[in-house]
């Protein structure tokens, strides 16, 4: 648990994480501090180059556009887009917007896309009323990092929309995809060695479902069949690594921060595993360095403020962050919620994870890849709680466009709209108090603790997370009940004032004022009730508990 050891790999610029920790047994705190005095450690932070817990929103930028232009009664593109629905977004905390789907895709996936024969069918289930019109074909098969101009603007619609977004506070993400290109990309055609080629003692004409005419092989990920619109880049050429890296960094100079589709493609391992003996039979070897390891320390050195976002599954996590990711989907987390109410393997997932790792995941209920949280987690009331735990721990938080409403209905990522439903109050209420105060919990200097709750034998169905704000002088409690049963129990608080007054703590979501003697709460803890998948969060005036890291900066 006090393991600060990935600190030192954040590549770049890094951002300053301080964290405390809530151990349960004490006498390991004891033995760190006596190890830090005895070393005289210093765990130190490079300063901050942007928030340390970002606040991401994603939205599919063209179905956004299309409801946008719904909404308003005329066409809506990047040019004129109200600014005030970036405000509103703004003004609830969020720091960064991830405008999915910007890039230029190719016919071929067009067509694909409107080929019913394959499609019809989930375009019938998921969109019953569909029209040929609401076919917008998957934003993953690029073709060239330039907007998607017939559709939605020009790149200096890009580039001035950036610079207001960046006037009004706001940070733009933008999409790399890095393991396939679009089959119409004429490099297919021209220079076909920068992708897999199929084996030499095979000859054309190729199986189908596996190569292009001329041999270039389709994207694939080893568990699933080919994806036939895809052509699959051999990394192993550095000719293909260079271009690779010109395309990153065309989107670091249109972005504040990248998303890398399916980030793990890319790693020699996997290169080794999907396609490792096609390469070699063809006279490639692995490189010995890694792509991302080389790619991301240029993009820093040009673009130090930039983050990357790693799309990444398969336990791969840990070994992007080496390589300089700044954050890396948490999807583990977001499958131990999903799971059940065993709530035992949230908390063993909590203290087993190093809070650095922590620090650099990126936490989600929902994003364009899952199901809405409402569907996935079966009722308002569980996702909104889902939600609750995982962006109260660091890292970045990360929201789809109608989560905060409690969309139902699945965007399929080919089509411009889902099924209209209405929108639920109890996200809508739920999300309007929650992202504000992760806003104010979560500002740089925060201290972070997971709280362990006792005093009680249904304990282990709350959750508590423990956030101190020297800045303002307040902390927060976020307590949640993950289980379909009533809990309570108790939460020991250090930096309550070490004196037998009552202190007043305020709970966030009612506004309810709970007067509790300091000293009980040092010594028996904070008492808590609450209802299934209750979240409640308090507020109150503290001070800077005795024992504390020396944490400095540099
Ligand atoms: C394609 O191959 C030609 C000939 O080797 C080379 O000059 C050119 O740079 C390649 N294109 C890219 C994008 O790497
Ligand atoms: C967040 O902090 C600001 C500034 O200190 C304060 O005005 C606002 O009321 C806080 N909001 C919440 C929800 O705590
Ligand atoms: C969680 O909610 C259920 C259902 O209301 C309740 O029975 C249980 O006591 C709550 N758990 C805690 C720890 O508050
Ligand atoms: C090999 C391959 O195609 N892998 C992934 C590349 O990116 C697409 C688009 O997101 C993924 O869906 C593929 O699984």
């Amino acid at each position: 648990m006090l393991n600060h050891s990935r600190s030192d790999l954040w590549s770049g610029k890094s951002s300053r994480i301080i964290t405390s920790y809530s151990s349960p047994s004490s006498w390991m705190m004891v033995i760190v501090l006596v190890l830090l005095m005895i070393f005289n450690v210093m765990i130190s932070f490079t300063s901050a180059q942007y928030a340390p817990n970002p606040i991401l929103y994603e939205v599919s930028t063209r179905p956004w556009l299309y409801e946008l232009s719904q909404k308003y009664g005329y066409q809506i593109r990047l040019n004129n887009i109200p600014m005030k629905e970036f405000q509103a977004l703004k003004n609830q905390g969020v720091q960064y917007i991830w405008m999915m789907g910007m890039w230029t895709i190719g016919n071929y996936g067009r067509c694909r896309a409107t080929d019913l024969a394959m499609r019809a069918t989930d375009y019938a289930v998921n969109l019953p009323d569909y029209q040929m019109s609401d076919i917008i074909a998957s934003p993953y098969q690029v073709l060239e990092y330039t907007v998607n101009q017939q559709e939605i603007g020009t790149d200096n619609d890009l580039i001035n929309l950036r610079q207001q977004l960046n006037a009004m506070g706001l940070k733009l993400m933008l999409d790399f995809v890095p393991n396939h290109s679009a089959v119409d990309n004429p490099l297919v055609e021209t220079n076909s060695s920068m992708f897999i080629l199929a084996p030499p003692n095979l000859s054309p004409p190729y199986d189908a479902y596996s190569y292009l005419p001329n041999g270039v092989a389709y994207g694939k990920d080893g568990y699933f069949p080919a994806w036939t619109d895809t052509a699959q880049f051999n990394y192993w050429n550095q000719q293909t690594r260079n271009y690779q890296l010109g395309n990153l960094m065309k989107v670091a100079s249109m972005a504040d921060a990248i998303r890398c589709d399916m980030a793990m493609l890319p790693l020699n391992s996997q290169i080794t595993r999907i396609w490792g003996q096609q390469l070699n039979q063809r006279g490639y070897t692995q490189p010995s360095t890694e792509f991302w390891q080389w790619a991301i320390s240029t993009v820093k050195s040009k673009f130090p403020n930039t983050i990357l976002l790693a799309e990444v599954y398969w336990g791969l996590n840990g070994e992007l962050q080496q390589l300089g990711f700044d954050f890396t989907y948490d999807k583990d987390l977001y499958d131990a919620l999903t799971a059940n109410s065993n709530t035992a393997n949230i908390h063993t997932y909590f203290l087993n994870q190093p809070l650095s790792y922590l620090a650099h995941s990126a936490h989600f209920v929902e994003n364009h890849d899952q199901s809405r949280a409402v569907a996935n987690f079966g009722s308002v009331d569980r996702a909104n709680a889902a939600c609750a735990i995982s962006f109260s721990v660091p890292g970045m938080k990360f929201s789809y466009f109608g989560q905060w409403v409690g969309k139902k209905n699945p965007l399929v990522v080919q089509l411009r709209r889902s099924t209209t439903e209405p929108v639920q109050p109890d996200a809508i209420n739920f999300y309007t108090a929650f992202i504000p105060i992760v806003a104010n919990f979560t500002v740089p200097g925060s201290v972070f603790s997971y709280k362990t709750v006792g005093q009680s034998n249904i304990a282990y169905r709350v959750f508590a997370f423990h956030w101190r704000v020297p800045s303002t002088g307040y902390s927060y409690l976020v307590t949640v009940n993950y289980s379909a049963n009533q809990g309570n129990g108790a939460i020991i608080l250090d930096d309550v004032p070490n004196t037998n007054t009552d202190i007043i703590f305020v709970e966030l979501f009612s506004g309810t004022q709970y007067s509790r003697n300091a000293q009980q709460v040092r010594q028996s803890g904070l008492f808590v009730v609450l209802d299934s998948y209750q979240v409640q969060i308090f507020k109150y005036q503290s001070t800077t508990p005795s024992f504390k890291f020396n944490i400095k900066k540099h």
